[in-house]
């Protein structure tokens, strides 16, 4: 909380830090009334700083009990205090500062920090967090090697953890005890960590290449001890994959992973001791989908890869924060695709870009991967900086090739290790081990929005060429009124009647070397550019942006016989989805106020029935795009008639195709054991698809739902029969089930938020009113962000004909618990308000949903984070 208006940062603004601090020791005191923290810093100052007078400390919510230089106490005048910084007044050039502080994380409800999550203390210190533990240089250019002393009473938290190597431990005679750890690694404070709790753990171990023995362990609360299993195999695959794609092995005796309830995000990757939001570690089959089994396996190889994509090599300054999890993104998506299946992972991950970044780079909140300025940062780990900042590096991927691009990251760890930099020593790294000149590609670091391209095309039949002619222009976004073109690779291929043609550029020697010249790569760098191919037998039906190739949006005016064409033929498995999807809105399109075509029903009748496809990629075709996607398509957005639309085509599909949805339903069914491998994950996703379907075409549908509800051994099919059952079943339906599931799994707190989560999502009117009342229910807290996000947050962002309900209480609820979490948790808070800041589009909503923001931004003690959000989407 603050007075003043909060001010921007900029990146033009970054100056070296004035001092570096080469060791920090650290001792806790933990207690349930205060903790004490000591803190000896090693400063000097920094010789690539220009020197100064004053050096200026980071510290928020800290009581300041002693602080002394040398061993000796600072009289009064030698320091001065504000709410976020100590001053030190005329410094030595070397010295050693102490400073005594007192904190309450037993308060603390912003999980920022240090705090208490259920009975254990654990710690979050990315981005800023570490400045409520004590007074420091909290910036990630300042690197230390710190030494950590946590002393606890022993019976409430027999184990206390910290980064690095455990150096000793003992009991004292006062029923407390304490460990020493020392993380040899130099690391910004971002990425400290402490734990203690009482914990138990699962163990194993994992032989690097080279030889050496790592201890893994997964510390949970005993009742989850039966649930690590398949963190622990996720860990040992991505140490592996590790080391066999990138060369990377780990580089300490241990690593520690900690699952904690209280959580803001995923998890966090801090050197040794990696802290996770139990909903990304812990997996059962009685308990867990296989959409939250894919997830844990995701997230545990995320922060594992973290430890050289931001660790070892970290970031200079928080402008730069895509340079570690943009890369990463990227390492955990390859790490997906291998372990499961390529074009399943390339679908989803292109469907969060569409249906999440697009909209983020077309609102107010747009920023470029790398932004110019913030003024909290917690607001910048989007889905740009994220999301986008990985399609960046697949791009550089797919300009150099995979062993250009492995040459170029053996260079960037090489050459960077043990320091904090820029994208641009990224990009440069890439560059000198390539030869490539990627100085246009740059743009995409620093231009924010998403370009798009128009393509037409032209059939010269007595020469057979076929000339695409390939536009591209970006809109403007906040800051940027004009951009200039962007370098994007665009896969492509030729159909023809017979499949694919073999591609020949005019004017380039013919390619008879390469195994596959029927699709390529082409480079599209003006803002208007021509590509000729030659000596084709008839006119083709172009497959563009295959694999999704780069961040666009792409325009081609297809036929719907020519999408069904590509849908049936392209070798290309995300260009054949792609092409359903886009019949799919055209099809949508008409709904919203006429019939449906049969065309589709027709192209999805084949699909269905044809058992040599994945089907776990038919199952991602019969997926309908979201409202929200439908929604950032459209000029002004009219939730009712996307909702209405897309209804119209479900029901159209589960009436049209009723037999063969049934079929494949029934064929699908397995008494297998459950494993969450590619092959079932398939099997069963395919198979709830079609019982969604089912549902929606009436009764019959509904009653089978009820009986996998009652049947399902495991909670994938338990949880899709549920959804299906709250989404279509009658009033005694619902409630039978919603009854039945919550007795049975009340205990499993993760398996709640699922059934809160369930219930938030369902488009049937009047469900505002159960979410409201589902708020007061005694298992709903506002202080577990997994709670908030599965009841508000689903409810505000993947409800939309609920949420823009025509009497605006949809966005009252969103003002009043965001009122209260700006107080109690202000990243959650911000978080919350993304649908809203997609006013302008709103037709017939917009002066509601900005009344709403102005609400927001009339309260009292706004927070930073809320602040940002609220005042950039109200400004012109
Ligand atoms: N680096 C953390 C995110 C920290 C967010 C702080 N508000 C998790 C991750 O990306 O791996
Ligand atoms: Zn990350």
């Amino acid at each position: 909380m603050r007075d003043a208006q909060p001010n921007a940062i900029y990146l033009k603004d970054y100056q070296p830090p004035a001092y570096l601090i080469d060791e920090t020791h650290l001792d806790f005191q933990l207690a349930e009334e205060q903790t004490v923290v000591e803190a000896r810093l090693k400063l000097r100052r920094n010789p690539a700083a220009e020197p100064a007078d004053v050096l200026e400390l980071d510290g928020a919510e800290l009581e300041l009990l002693e602080i002394e230089i040398d061993g000796t106490p600072l009289d009064e005048g030698a320091y001065t205090l504000t709410d976020e910084h100590l001053h030190l007044l005329s410094p030595p050039e070397e010295f050693e500062l102490r400073c005594v502080t007192r904190i309450a994380p037993q308060d603390n409800t912003s999980l920022e920090g240090l705090y208490k999550s259920r009975t254990m203390f654990c710690t979050q210190c990315e981005a800023e967090g570490f400045r409520k533990i004590t007074y420091y240089l909290d910036r990630p250019d300042v690197m230390s090697v710190f030494t950590v002393r946590v002393e606890a009473d022993s019976e409430r938290y027999p184990v206390l953890l910290s980064n690095g190597n455990l150096v000793d431990s003992k009991a004292t005679e006062t029923g407390r005890h304490w460990t020493l750890w020392n993380d040899p690694f130099p690391k910004p404070a971002y990425l400290f960590a402490l734990v203690a709790g009482e914990l138990e753990k699962v163990s194993d171990t994992f032989t690097t290449t080279s030889g050496r023995d790592v201890a893994l362990h997964i510390f949970v609360e005993a009742k989850d001890l039966d649930k690590c299993d398949h963190a622990m195999r996720s860990l040992k695959h991505s140490m592996r994959w590790d080391e066999e794609v990138y060369g990377r092995e780990y580089d300490l005796d241990v690593f520690n992973i900690v699952a904690v309830d209280d959580f803001n995000m995923g998890a966090m990757e801090n050197k040794s001791l990696n802290i996770f939001n139990t909903s990304c570690v812990l997996a059962h089959p009685d308990t867990t989908t296989d959409q939250a089994f894919q997830r844990v396996e995701a997230v545990v190889a995320h922060e594992y890869f973290h430890n050289w994509s931001g660790n070892r090599v970290t970031c200079r300054d928080w402008f730069q924060l895509s340079l570690k999890e943009g890369f990463t993104v990227f390492r955990d998506a390859e790490f997906s695709a291998d372990m499961g299946s390529r074009a399943v992972k390339r679908v989803e991950d292109a469907t969060v870009l569409r249906s999440i970044q697009f909209a983020e780079d077309a609102g107010p909140m747009s920023h470029p991967v790398r932004p110019d300025s913030y003024i909290e940062i917690s607001n910048f780990y989007t889905v740009t900086i994220y999301e986008k900042g990985a399609e960046v590096v697949r791009m550089i991927h797919t300009l150099l090739g995979p062993a250009d691009f492995r040459r170029g990251s053996d260079l960037y760890f090489e050459r960077h290790d043990g320091q904090a930099v820029t994208c641009e020593d990224f990009v440069a790294a890439m560059e000198d081990a390539s030869g490539r000149d990627l100085s246009q590609f740059r743009r995409w670091y620093s231009q924010a929005g998403t370009p798009e391209l128009a393509v037409s095309d032209n059939w010269d039949e007595a020469t057979g060429t076929y000339t695409l002619t390939v536009s591209q222009h970006c809109p403007p976004t906040p800051g940027q009124p004009e951009k200039e073109p962007f370098h994007i690779p665009l896969k492509m291929g030729l159909l023809g009647d017979a499949g694919s043609l073999r591609l020949q550029i005019e004017g380039e020697a013919a390619d008879t070397e390469s195994e596959d010249n029927t699709s390529r790569v082409l480079e599209v760098t003006e803002a208007s550019q021509q590509f000729a191919f030659s000596g084709l037998p008839e006119r083709p039906v172009p497959s563009l942006l295959r694999a999704f190739s780069a961040p666009v949006k792409l325009h081609y005016p297809y036929t719907r016989e020519q999408l069904a064409f590509i849908m049936s033929r392209d070798s290309d498995g995300f260009s054949r989805w792609d092409a359903s999807q886009q019949l799919a809105i055209q099809v949508i399109g008409d709904a919203q106020s006429g019939a449906v075509d049969p065309l589709l029903i027709d192209a999805f009748g084949s699909l269905l029935q044809d058992d040599s496809l994945d089907p776990a990629m038919v199952a991602e075709t019969l997926r309908m795009p979201s409202e929200n996607y439908l929604a950032d398509l459209a000029e002004t957005v009219d939730v009712e008639a996307i909702h209405r639309g897309r209804q119209a085509v479900r029901t159209a599909i589960g009436k049209g195709l009723n037999e063969a949805l049934l079929q494949r339903y029934r064929a699908l069914a397995s008494d297998a054991s459950y494993q969450p491998d590619s092959a079932q994950v398939a099997a069963r996703s395919l198979r709830n698809s079609c019982l969604a379907y089912l549902a929606q075409a009436g009764e019959a549908g509904v009653e089978l739902a009820m009986a996998q509800y009652h049947e399902a051994a495991n909670m994938t099919d338990r949880q899709a029969a549920l959804a299906t059952v709250v989404n279509c079943g009658n009033e005694a339906q619902r409630t039978e089930l919603l009854e039945d599931f919550y007795q049975a799994w009340q205990h499993e707190s993760l398996v709640v938020n699922q059934w809160f989560q369930v219930q938030a999502m369902c488009p049937q009117p009047g469900n505002l009113e159960r979410v409201r009342a589902l708020m007061e229910h005694p298992a709903f807290s506002l202080r577990n962000p997994n709670k908030v996000r599965a009841l508000v947050g689903a409810f505000c962002s993947a409800n939309p004909i609920n949420f823009h309900r025509a009497d605006g209480a949809g966005y009252q609820l969103l003002v009043d618990v965001v009122t209260e979490l700006n107080a109690t948790n202000p990243q959650i808070a911000s978080r919350l308000l993304t649908p809203l800041t997609r006013w302008r589009r709103y037709g017939e909503r917009r002066e509601q949903m900005r009344a709403a923001l102005e609400a927001i931004a009339a309260l009292p003690s706004l927070s930073k984070d809320v602040y940002e959000v609220v005042t950039k989407s109200l400004t012109d």
